[in-house]
């Protein structure tokens, strides 16, 4: 059923539905609804208005918060690469650890490879075809001791922290305890922690109300010891919230704005080399739990496959193709992050406001016993979905 609404309604959602810049948005679409009938009939609309409203008022906050955090982490020399595709990997590896001839061997690209230190002097970029997605590859150069002081490592370790994953490349044919040394190392100069839940410890400064500490018995010490490290810190009035296994370490990095949180995985270079197997046995039993690890040879082509799909599982992400009714599915895919749902797959087709003419979505799952479902505005999608949106 149409909804009535005024002429300056409609002038106005026209000028809302216009409006590309995220903080304009925001300011016609309240404009929109101080114009909004508020007649029974509209509640529906106003509804939907309201709560989309609301997302873009959290969307424009999380950007700020990403700039504010952008700006007190970032070097001068920060961004030099471009994110492009559906993800972007970080190689990272000590110098002659393969990782050029590794990129070599799943893209187009002709990075140079030499048995030199150093051959890759600065950050480098290939795209990776998998299937009908393409995946950013930066090889950062060569870590070593003191990296970070440097300014090239320094430039290298800020692609790293902004990116969606980074690859351990750990060379079998080198004593790996060394390797592991360094790039653990220089990785936490950087404040870069590796998978680990950025929500173990929430805080939260308050002008007033001293210390509130909840879930304190998820820290493996006890409460007082809280208490004690945040006065000795200066921190007289916050909230601090446990919500998974902490350690102190857990709770200096929750206090720390510049720490960055990146997921990760392991490869293992040389798989055809002396010793690889051996290296490789001792990798995983002491690294295991905390990465997934991908032995490889580029030499003997072994496993690269497998890399591929590794790398994709680590950008939690889903591709979703869309459907016109009679017709073949679209080949290429919408790319969004593992947990969306309908809307969020609507709101890339159509820019504007979908919710309101939204009628019904139907999802198609060739893998799944009920093979076609109508369903709703938030049903989680699944990577390979196949979805029809109808609309008025
Ligand atoms: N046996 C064997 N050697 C390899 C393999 N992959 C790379 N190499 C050799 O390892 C050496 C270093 O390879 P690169 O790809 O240049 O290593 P890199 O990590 O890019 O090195 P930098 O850019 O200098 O840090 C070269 O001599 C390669 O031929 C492999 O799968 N097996
Ligand atoms: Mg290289």
């Amino acid at each position: 059923m149409p909804t009535n609404v005024t002429p300056e309604f409609d002038k106005q959602r026209q000028i809302y539905e216009d409006t590309e810049n995220l903080e304009q948005r925001i300011v016609e679409l309240e404009k929109l609804l101080g114009l909004a009938p508020n007649h029974k009939g509209a509640e529906r609309m106003v509804g939907d208005y309201r709560k989309k409203l609301a997302k873009l008022k959290a969307e424009l906050e999380k950007r700020r918060e990403q700039e504010r955090q952008r700006k007190a982490s970032a070097g001068p020399e920060e961004g030099v690469i471009r994110k492009e595709g559906a993800g972007q990997i970080c190689l990272v590896g000590v110098a002659n650890s393969g990782k050029s001839a590794l990129i070599n061997a799943v893209t187009n690209a002709e990075l140079t490879v030499a048995d030199y230190p150093l051959s890759t002097p600065i950050p480098t970029p290939a795209m990776m075809k998998l299937e009908d997605i393409n995946i950013q590859l930066v090889e950062l150069p060569g870590l070593f001791e003191g990296s970070y002081d440097s300014a090239i490592g320094r430039q290298s370790l800020s692609v790293a922290r902004n990116s969606d994953c980074i690859a351990l490349i750990i060379d079998l044919s080198q004593d790996i305890d060394r390797q592991m040394n360094i790039i653990m190392g220089e990785l936490d100069k950087a404040r870069i922690r590796l998978n680990r839940e950025k929500s173990a410890v929430r805080v939260e400064r308050t002008g007033m109300g001293g210390l509130m500490i909840y879930g304190a018995h998820y820290y493996e010490g006890s409460k007082d010891e809280v208490v004690e490290y945040l006065k000795n810190r200066k921190l007289t009035n916050m909230i601090v919230r446990f919500q998974m296994p902490a350690t102190l370490e857990h709770l200096r990095d929750a206090l720390d704005s510049s720490v960055a949180y990146v997921r990760a995985m392991m490869v293992a270079t040389k798989g055809d080399s002396a010793h690889s197997e051996a290296r490789y046995k001792d990798l995983q039993e002491e690294y295991g739990d905390r990465f997934q690890i991908v032995p490889v040879s580029v030499e003997s082509k072994d496993n690269l496959e497998k890399m591929k799909w590794a790398m994709y599982e680590h950008l939690d992400i889903l591709r979703v193709y869309t459907k016109i009714p009679g017709k073949k599915r679209e080949d290429k895919p919408i790319v969004l992050p593992e947990g969306s749902i309908v809307e969020d797959a609507a709101e890339k087709v159509h820019k504007e406001l979908f919710v309101e003419r939204f009628r019904a979505a139907v999802i198609l799952r060739e893998k799944a016993k009920i093979k076609r479902r109508q369903v709703g505005l938030n049903y989680p999608l699944q990577d390979g979905d196949v979805l029809q949106l109808m609309h008025r």
